[in-house]
């Protein structure tokens, strides 16, 4: 079996996810079992699951019938959804096998909901939506990013043809003064839009577009500020003491393809500025190409994640996907009742099992950086540590990076930190753990171990 383990796993000929099969294509399809396996799991309709909990409460600032909500896209779209629709050029890296999860050249796993806003505004008989699902990504490993988690997109729209005149800026200003002011001072230091860095759109007139972006940050203010005034009121019910720490939140200018102008927002968290969304005025072009060129709006889209992070205090990211009881139970009864919710309670602390891996790099791969064809990229050395050892490994990090000065033979090394949210990891364990990993890392990439 020693020797079957050394063998990269053969690639399946086709996969089903959520009752439907889809062929693969070998050379693209890149989905380890782990992550496929995930997309069964569904844990945003899981009740009393913390990410359930947060969407519910996300959800009821943005209720029906304005908003629409949808919870039940499949995660398996096209390109053309989960790019093209949204003007990402041809070459932007989001689309490479190192950063996507491909089932063939025209199929993948969606890496964002926001795949889903062209058939949404086409369909949509309301003002506006919300849509929560599991999304997928390659990327690094560690406390706050795990290749599967959950977003929530959110969009509101106004129609020229139901305001006199067309100009919809009345029609905003009006449902600006209809939401609760939450009495909090939020860092803005930016205009509402820049002619460089964050153009308003030819066919929205100025008072359009300012007054849309106000309706955009005011609603997601009030959200964020209920959920810091529910994670205080469940400290205060634990008779926790609390440290006199007001919330803060910031907008910063962003860039996303299918927004203008557009946004992050960034609260204080344990001492640094933590991004919990993106959202922005919707490109018009995304309107006209669902067959509503009379509407204009925003979006944004959230890391459900990171705000059930902030909520219930949750430290690791990989907690969300435990089985284990002593996690799922803090929970019980919170989906029907959110004014039962608590803090979440660690079960202890294990100790961390820190260990390295250096490598040669094969002869023919690229220089530094890596290219998906002959290099290895950060991502491939993430996603095989995690095949190979599972969510027992915490964090991956790339330590030291060199080319031998005579042979000019590149090599990598990496710090893998081992630690069980659910027990202690005996010595043992933890090395045969490494071992696996440094086997299956020459067996799927190549490379000689140092
Ligand atoms: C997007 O995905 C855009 N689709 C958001 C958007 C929607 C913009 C609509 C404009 C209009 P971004 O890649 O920044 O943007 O991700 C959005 C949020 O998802 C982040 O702010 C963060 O909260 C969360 N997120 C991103 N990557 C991860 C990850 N690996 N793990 C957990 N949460 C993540
Ligand atoms: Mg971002």
């Amino acid at each position: 079996s020693s020797a079957a383990a050394k063998q990269p796993r053969r690639k399946p000929y086709s996969v089903e996810i959520r009752g439907q099969t889809y062929k693969t294509n070998l050379e693209w399809f890149n989905v380890p079992r782990n992550v496929l396996e995930a997309t069964s799991r569904r844990l945003h309709l899981q009740r009393d699951h913390p990410i359930c909990i947060t969407r519910q409460i996300i959800e009821s600032h943005f209720p029906p019938p304005t908003y629409r909500h949808y919870n039940e896209y499949n995660p398996v779209v096209s390109t053309v959804q989960n790019f093209d629709s949204l003007g990402f050029p041809p070459n932007h890296p989001g689309r490479a096998l190192t950063d996507t999860y491909y089932i063939d050249d025209k199929t993948l796993l969606r890496t964002h909901t926001s795949a889903h806003q062209a058939e949404t505004f086409r369909a949509n008989g309301s003002d506006g939506y919300l849509i929560s699902a599991d999304v997928y990504r390659r990327d690094e490993i560690d406390r706050s990013h795990y290749p599967v988690f959950h977003q929530m997109e959110g969009a509101r729209s106004w129609d020229r043809t139901k305001v006199p005149g067309g100009d919809v800026a009345a029609a905003v200003t009006r449902d600006i003064e209809a939401i609760p002011s939450h009495g909090i001072t939020v860092e803005d230091p930016n205009p509402p839009f820049h002619a460089e860095r964050n153009p308003l759109q030819p066919c929205h007139s100025a008072a359009e577009a300012e007054a849309i972006g106000i309706h955009l940050k005011r609603s997601l203010e009030k959200m964020v500020v209920d959920v810091f005034s529910r994670t205080k009121a469940a400290a205060l019910r634990d008779g926790a003491t609390l440290p006199d720490e007001p919330l803060r939140m910031r907008w910063v200018e962003a860039y996303f393809p299918f927004t203008s102008p557009s946004w992050e927002l960034e609260v204080y968290y344990a001492g640094d500025w933590l991004e919990v969304l993106g959202c922005g005025v919707v490109q018009q072009s995304l309107y006209n190409n669902a067959g509503v060129p009379s509407q204009l709006g925003w979006a944004f889209g959230l890391g459900i994640e990171r705000i059930a992070m902030l909520l219930f205090k949750i430290p690791d990211i990989r907690l969300f996907w435990s089985r284990d009881e002593r996690f799922l139970s803090q929970f019980a009864g919170v989906s029907d009742s959110p004014d039962a919710l608590r803090r979440f309670v660690p079960f202890s602390k294990y100790p961390p099992c820190p260990k390295d891996v250096s490598f040669w790099l094969p002869t023919s791969s690229s220089p530094a950086g890596g290219n998906p064809k002959g290099g290895i990229h950060v991502n491939d050395v993430m996603e095989v540590v995690r095949s190979a050892a599972g969510d027992v490994v915490e964090d991956v990090r790339l330590v030291d990076e060199f080319a031998h000065p005579k042979t000019g033979r590149r090599s990598m090394s990496f710090r893998i930190v081992y630690r069980s949210l659910e027990r202690t990891l005996t010595s043992p364990q933890a090395n045969k753990l490494h071992e696996r990993v440094r086997q299956a890392l020459v067996a799927n990439l190549d490379v000689e171990l140092r």
